[in-house]
């Protein structure tokens, strides 16, 4: 028995979904609301004590980290439509991937997005409420964040974010302006996790990520969008959960 449980298709939580679409075995999503701020309660504190999304639950264990998640899987579902090289110096390339997307793309991209878009849900809370609220985050560096997203981040951490993500969107086209995967001829682990982060950047990032500056990245989010497992993932999307604008 699989459930996992997310915050729907976005972000860390997007890895191990599309992993299991890609897989296409039997399991069940339990969406964690993070508007009403479920991924703090007490219930689901029970399940990952860190107060954070995705987690899988299988057979009554629990695994927590979203790349931790997806190479679990393959490790219980090897021969179902592998996403993971068989080649150890391929395989070695797709962990240098995953390994970045954790430890500096990812963060950056949140950042940003906490500035954008947090800002209304922490002040939406009176100082008493937001302080309650506060208290029930287990991660004291996400206690920071929540407290910033409602203060304002400073500007100078803004420019660094931002900086940083320059630096990601050229690593990502210098690698895909040649080849169609981020490990050269394998769809892989290593575009499931990095797609997480950038599908949408041209939106998001439209003076870095578009047709002109980051055509290959362009292709490769194109390609990946395209795959049945992705449109499956996103058609899934239960229509309450998508806010007006989606
Ligand atoms: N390193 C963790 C990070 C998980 C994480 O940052 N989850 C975010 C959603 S993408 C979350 O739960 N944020 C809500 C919060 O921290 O309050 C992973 O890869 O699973």
């Amino acid at each position: 028995m699989l459930t996992l449980y997310s915050f729907g298709p976005g972000a860390n939580s997007l890895k191990p979904l599309l992993a299991l679409h890609e897989k296409g075995v039997e399991w069940t999503h339990r969406f964690v609301d993070p508007g009403k701020f479920e991924q703090h309660s007490d219930w689901f504190k029970k399940i990952n004590p860190r107060g954070q999304v995705p987690a899988l639950e299988h057979d009554g264990k629990i695994i927590t980290e979203s790349t931790v998640i997806c190479e679990y899987l393959e490790d219980v579902y090897p021969n179902i439509n592998p996403l993971r090289p068989a080649d150890p110096y391929k395989r070695a390339e797709m962990r240098v991937w995953t390994k970045w997307v954790d430890e500096y793309f990812c963060w950056c991209v949140s950042t940003i997005g906490w500035a954008r878009h947090i800002k209304d849900l922490a002040n939406s809370m009176t100082e008493d409420e937001f302080e309650a609220h506060l208290a029930n985050i287990p991660i004291p560096e996400q206690r920071v964040k929540w407290r910033r997203a409602r203060d304002g981040f400073p500007q100078e951490m803004l420019d660094e974010e931002m900086r940083k993500i320059g630096v990601s969107i050229a690593r990502l086209e210098e690698t895909l302006s040649r080849q169609d995967y981020l490990v050269e001829g394998e769809y892989s682990l290593a575009d499931i996790c990095n797609f997480a982060i950038a599908n949408g950047m041209q939106f998001g990032f439209p003076e870095l990520v578009n047709e002109q500056d980051t055509p290959g990245l362009m292709a490769w989010m194109a390609r990946i969008n395209e795959r049945p497992a992705c449109k499956e993932m996103f058609e899934a999307v239960p229509r309450e959960n998508l806010k007006p604008e989606d």
